[in-house]
């Protein structure tokens, strides 16, 4: 399926394809679109669409998210980032088709790791809002962002090895890490497909909630990180992430270092004096 590409355009990331204006624009692919919006202030809203593929990862759907991420990464406004795909599929992994007589030297050149660097990487909190199917290397994408929260409805799993293959961006480490070694081994070893319920059991999404109210509660969720100090947050994210596989001493030296150097910030003065006058803060991100 086709797209057609909307005439306003406003902003041209790359010649022709995207149109909008300010934090709102559409990247049209050949068979997929991605939607930016800013449902409320300072969050951006990334919508995956590919119709007829259940959000199949395809190179250039993968290319263009992470050119989406790395635009959003240069906007100071955007306080936080809501990532989600259509109400049938967040992404059911990578796009087989194209993986179909593909050798190891084209794997190695697709540098997808790269790709999924945009999200991981990004400065500011991820929202992943999953309904339906996460599969494969859909998964994996969910698994870059900071916070999952998932549909009753939705299905997860690293089904990779049946077909023949196994994961290979991050679904077996990030997995690990997320939610140990005997959770982690039975989904990727047995390709079992899990529900929501069983994975918010074993701690890998961080919420479930009704499927017609995943994207609100994400947005909302979105817009109150977008209301807190900025550069905490950024800190937040970054020791935690870095934290997770440095040795525990490192990981919170790593935390007492930001710690202190968010004493530097007028945040700080802020939220605090804030605090002892009994009024609402007015953080300015500095
Ligand atoms: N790739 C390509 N096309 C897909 C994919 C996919 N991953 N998933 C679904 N589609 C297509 C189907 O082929 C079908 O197309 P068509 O109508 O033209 O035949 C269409 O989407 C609808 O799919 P279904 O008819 O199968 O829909 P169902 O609702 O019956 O089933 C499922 C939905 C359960 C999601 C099913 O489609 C499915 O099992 N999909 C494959 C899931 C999978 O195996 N994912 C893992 C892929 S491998 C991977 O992600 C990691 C590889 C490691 C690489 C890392 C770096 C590149």
């Amino acid at each position: 399926m086709a797209f057609s590409t909307d005439q306003h355009a406003g902003h041209r990331g790359q010649a022709g394809i995207d149109s909008g204006t300010g934090r709102s624009w559409t990247v049209v692919g050949p068979d997929f679109r991605i939607e930016v919006s800013e449902p409320a202030a300072g969050v951006a809203l990334v919508r995956m669409d590919r119709p007829g593929a259940r959000n199949a990862l395809s190179m250039p759907l993968r290319q263009r998210l992470a050119e989406t991420f790395d635009r959003l990464a240069e906007d100071d406004g955007v306080r936080a980032v809501v990532l989600t795909g259509t109400t049938a599929a967040f992404a059911a992994g990578a796009d087989v088709r194209s993986m179909q007589g593909v050798d190891p030297v084209e794997m190695y050149r697709r540098h997808t790791e790269k790709l999924w660097a945009a999200v991981g990487s990004f400065p500011r909190p991820v929202i992943a809002a999953v309904n339906g199917y996460a599969l494969g290397g859909g998964l994996e994408l969910a698994m870059n962002a900071d916070i999952i929260v998932a549909g009753t409805s939705a299905k997860l799993g690293q089904p990779e090895v049946k077909l023949g293959i196994m994961p290979g961006a991050g679904g077996t480490q990030r997995l690990l890490r997320a939610v140990g070694k005997f959770h982690a081994m039975r989904l990727c070893l047995t390709g079992e497909i899990i529900t929501a319920a069983d994975a918010e059991r074993m701690g890998l999404v961080s919420e479930v909630v009704d499927d017609d109210v995943v994207e609100s509660r994400s947005v909302e969720m979105a817009a109150g990180l977008a209301q807190l100090p900025v550069l905490a947050l950024e800190h937040i994210k970054e020791v935690i992430t870095l934290g997770a596989d440095a040795p525990l001493e490192a990981a919170l030296g790593l935390e007492r270092k930001a710690l202190q150097v968010l004493f530097a910030s007028r945040d700080k003065e802020e939220g605090m004096a804030a605090f002892v006058e009994r009024r609402q803060p007015a953080f300015e991100g500095r």
